[in-house]
């Protein structure tokens, strides 16, 4: 009875990587104003993806605060440049903006946020920016997302 159970759990485990698209990822900020992921595949598979933001610094969100913004490529500049004008209350993002596809809120050190948004939102072949609309932190905490098969 017990080896049987354990063979199960181990089929168990072994059946999650071939089945199930991995519909979430981990980016971690820090206080040098860097993150550790460039690049985001979406899997066509997935209903909805969910982005965890964690700061993994001590500085304050007033001080390296950061948020996860996502838009199309094309829309990255115009967003990121009204997104400072809206303040830290509004987490640096206008929420009337139909141009921002998705976002957390602005977080500091030790803080973490996460945000889901519906994968019919992404069209394939168009590229979209990620990046943090904390100013002056967009030139570095970048990068691109994609959908995929
Ligand atoms: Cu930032």
């Amino acid at each position: 009875m017990i080896r049987k159970v354990l063979v199960a759990s181990v089929l168990a485990m072994a059946a999650v990587p071939a089945f199930a698209a991995d519909c979430s990822v981990t980016v971690t900020g820090t206080d040098q104003m860097t993150w550790d992921v460039k690049n985001i595949d979406v899997s066509k598979s997935c209903k909805e993806f969910t982005v965890n933001l964690k700061h993994a610094g001590t500085m304050p969100k007033q001080v390296m605060g950061h948020n996860w913004v996502l838009t199309k490529a094309g829309d990255f500049q115009p967003v990121s440049a009204e997104g400072m004008a809206q303040g830290l209350d509004k987490n640096y993002v206008n929420d009337a903006d139909a141009r921002v596809l998705a976002h957390t809120k602005v977080i500091g050190g030790g803080e973490s946020d996460s945000v889901t948004f519906d994968v019919a939102k992404l069209a394939a072949g168009e590229e979209y920016a990620f990046f943090c609309s904390f100013p002056g932190h967009f030139s570095i905490m970048r990068g691109t997302l994609k959908l995929v098969d």
